[in-house]
Parts: C-alpha cells; structure tokens; sequence
C-alpha cells in the first residue's frame, strides 16, 4: 500500500495489521479492535519470536471464557451448528470467539473456505470474532497454538469461545481436550458411533449431537450412543454424556444443544471440575512449551560441539550413552 493510501485509513489501520508493539496490540484487542484481534492470532498462529511476551501480556485474562469444542468427522455439520450456536449466544447478550482449526493439515484448505461460508451471516456483528487457523509454522502444531489463540479471544473480551475441529482422531482429541466442554457431532448412517468408540471420543465427549436428524436412522445412531454410554461406568457425581438431536441446516434442536451446554457448566462449576480441567491444560501447557525448550536446545547442541563429544566418546567405548545422557542435560540446564 502506498503512503499516500494509507492517510485515507482510520488512524493506525495499517500499523495495528504490522504491528510488532505487544502492549498497543493488547491494548487495542481489549479494546474490541478485531484487526488487532487478527494480528495477535497471526502472530500465535505462525509461531513468532513475540510469543511469550504476547502469553505474558495476555496472562491475566486467562480463564475467562467458556470453551467449547466440537469435532466429528467431515461434513457432519460442525461449521453450521457452530453458526446458528453463535446466533442462539449473541442472542443471550454473549461475546462470542470463534477458532475454525483443522489439525491434520498445515495449510488453511478448501474445509475451512466452507467454515467462511457457512458463518458468513456473523460477518458484520462486531460482538462475534470468528478466526480459521493452520498449524502452519508453529512448532508444537495447533495443540499448543489453540491455547494461546483462546487467550487472545479472551483478552478481547470474548466470553464464549466455540473451537471447531475437524475429525476423530488423535490430534482432534487434543484440541478438543482444550474446552471445557467437548461435543461430539454425528450424523445417522455414518458409521461414526462405532469410529468414535475406536477413537476414544466416548471420553472426551461431553454431548453428543446426532445433527442431520431430517435423515434416515436417526433413531438408530441415537440408540448405538446411548448403549455405549450405558456401558461406560460411572461413579456417582460424574456426568453422563447428553444425547441431544438436531437439524442444523433448520436451526433445529439448537436450544436444547445450548441448554446441553449450560448443564454441562453447571455441573463443571459445582464439581469443581472447572478448576480442575484448567489446571490439566495448564499443565499440558507448561510441559509442552517446556519440552519444546528443550528440543530445541538439544537440536541446537546438536550442531554445535557438546553433542558431537559425547557421541565420539560413547562410539568409542569411553563412555556409556546413559552417563552420556546425564551429561548433556545436565549442559542444558546451564
Ligand atoms: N440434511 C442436513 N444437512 C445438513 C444439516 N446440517 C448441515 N447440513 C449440511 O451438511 C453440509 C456440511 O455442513 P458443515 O457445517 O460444513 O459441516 P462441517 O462438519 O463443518 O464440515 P467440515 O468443516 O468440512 O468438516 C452442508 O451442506 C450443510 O448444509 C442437517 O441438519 N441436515
Ligand atoms: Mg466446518
């Protein structure tokens, strides 16, 4: 852009986007500025240097939003439920965050253009943020950039965040370990209630929306899931998955998903399980950051001298690879 086009901006349009100033973007953020919003997420997103001065500015804020996830397989319905959830929340007088995240592929692809599509009718509602994300360049992939994403929604005053993911693997149980409340969409026909169990979402899964209920065997899927959590135990106190219906592309069955949700915080609140969940994360948080660290640090001992040594020294039987070990930590720790 060209000075010249710049002056016809609001005041520090084009800056804020550039932005490497930690304190103006969180500022503006918590402020309700969403390109500001955009940078710092961006800058989370791809893994910057600034980081930990954006985690340590963003630091009290933490915890002040509800999260609430929702994965299940392709096209089941996540991004239109998400939609009409975000219109049943703003209705409730809620500020609402959205992350769109696909953890399986490093690029934003052609699933999360859909996502655009499908939440388009929030566009122009400055009480909405809505946000797709890439595990593109960040080191411990979305599972350590959706955190930090959630913090900079809360610092901007978000006090629900909706955390879409696609799929029912691995990496999707780790994002959905994220909120604080996790639904599991499914759709009848779809063979999904039998993958979940194989994927381990019946643990995860706080609710259970079997969405496109206008279609066949409806009555099926939600029989499977409620015969799987029958057989789940459960001691007394602990919660029992919700089974609840919907037909998203109607707005049907949505207000029983948001009361789903509102019991499940309930109960998170009078458990103390809420505390609970937020000190698990933190934990998983710390550790992997933590174990980041020293990747790193090894990666860089690696090219540097230290490394080298102790592998001449263990090849030629002077030193055992255990002592060799202990070594280089104990180089790392200094
Ligand atoms: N029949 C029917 N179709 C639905 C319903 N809900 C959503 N759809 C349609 O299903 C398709 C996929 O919906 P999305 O909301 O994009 O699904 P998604 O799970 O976000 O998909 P990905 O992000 O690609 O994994 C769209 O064409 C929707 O209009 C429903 O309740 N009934
Ligand atoms: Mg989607």
């Amino acid at each position: 852009m060209s000075e010249a086009a710049e002056h016809v901006l609001p005041a520090g349009a084009t800056s804020v986007r550039r932005s490497r100033d930690v304190p103006l973007l969180v500022e503006r953020a918590r402020a309700g500025d969403p390109r500001a919003v955009a940078r710092l997420i961006t800058l989370v997103e791809n893994g910057d240097a600034l980081l930990p001065a954006i985690a340590a500015a963003l630091a009290p804020y933490a915890g002040q939003a509800q999260v609430v996830g929702l994965t299940g397989s392709p096209g089941v319905g996540k991004s239109t439920t998400t939609n009409e959830l975000v219109r049943a929340l703003r209705a409730q007088g809620h500020r609402v965050g959205v992350l769109a995240v696909d953890p399986s592929s490093p690029f934003t692809g052609g699933a999360i253009l859909g996502d655009r599509v499908r939440m388009q009718d929030h566009a122009t509602d400055p009480g909405v943020y809505i946000r797709s994300m890439s595990s593109r360049g960040h080191l411990g992939g979305l599972a350590a950039a959706t955190p930090q994403a959630v913090r900079v929604l809360e610092g901007a005053g978000c006090d629900v965040v909706l955390v879409e993911t696609v799929g029912v693997g691995q990496a999707e149980v780790e994002v959905a370990s994220l909120a604080d409340t996790t639904l599991v969409l499914l759709a009848p026909g779809m063979g999904d209630a039998i993958q979940a169990v194989k994927a381990g979402i019946l643990e995860i899964a706080d609710v259970f929306v079997v969405n496109k209920a206008d279609r066949d065997g409806v009555d099926a899927t939600v029989r499977d899931i409620q015969g799987m959590i029958a057989l789940g135990e459960r001691g007394p106190g602990q919660w029992r998955p919700q089974v609840v219906r919907s037909v998203a592309a109607r707005g049907e069955g949505i207000d029983d998903i948001a009361a789903a949700i509102d019991k499940h915080r309930g109960w998170l609140v009078e458990h103390g399980e809420l505390r609970r969940r937020q000190e698990a994360r933190a934990a998983a948080e710390i550790e992997a950051i933590a174990l980041g660290t020293l990747r790193a640090r090894i990666g860089s001992l690696r090219d540097g001298t230290e490394l080298a040594t102790l592998a001449t020294r263990v090849a030629e039987g002077a030193l055992d690879p255990y002592t060799a070990a202990d070594e280089l930590l104990a180089q790392l720790a200094r």
